[in-house]
């Protein structure tokens, strides 16, 4: 199995609903290592950069609006960096479909998510899809030096710089 790094982004609307921690809970079920983590509030340019493929889709005003925290009170943004085997579709699966009313309701988008009358997706989060497209999200939202390198086995599990001071 290929070893991946995906890019996770806690949206706004999870975090004010403060379903932070049972959307980390869902996540850890993919049992992957965790190797980047920071609250970000999401600036209008770091927004349109990471959603830039859609930037032509009628609904793409309100998607920046929503990755900025602006309709939720201004929340921001919790980043996450997991990586391990077959990352990338373990954490798609877990996040089920796009539309929180055709994602499954055992999945973290079918249980948390859903469609405002306004018709924003309260999506919950974003995972990568692909290789391509987590290796672009991964560097626009993490300097290399915020990543922990993952761990191969029988390596201790701390970071590097940890590491070589033992
Ligand atoms: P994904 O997040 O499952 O990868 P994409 O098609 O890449 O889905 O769309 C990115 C984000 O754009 C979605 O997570 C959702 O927030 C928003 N979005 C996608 N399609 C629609 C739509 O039809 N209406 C409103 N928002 C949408
Ligand atoms: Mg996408």
């Amino acid at each position: 199995m290929a070893e991946q790094a995906t890019l996770v982004l806690i949206k706004p609307d999870a975090v004010q609903k403060r379903l932070t921690g049972l959307v980390l809970a869902r996540l850890e079920d993919a049992q992957l290592q965790l190797i980047g983590a920071k609250v970000i509030r999401v600036s209008r340019a770091l927004a349109e950069e990471h959603y830039k493929a859609l930037r032509e889709k009628p609904f793409f005003q309100e998607l920046l609006q929503h990755l900025c925290g602006d309709l939720h009170g201004g929340a921001p943004v919790l980043a996450l960096v997991y990586a391990g085997p077959e990352a990338i579709l373990k954490v798609r699966k877990l996040a089920g479909a796009t539309n929180p009313d055709h994602a499954d309701p055992t999945t973290i988008r079918g249980a948390f998510g859903r469609n405002t009358l306004e018709g924003v997706m309260e999506n919950v989060l974003h995972a990568s899809s692909d290789d391509r497209e987590a290796a672009r999200e991964i560097a626009l939202w993490f300097r290399p030096e915020e990543l922990i390198e993952p761990l191969r086995s029988g390596r201790p599990a701390v970071s590097t710089a940890q590491n070589k001071e033992a």
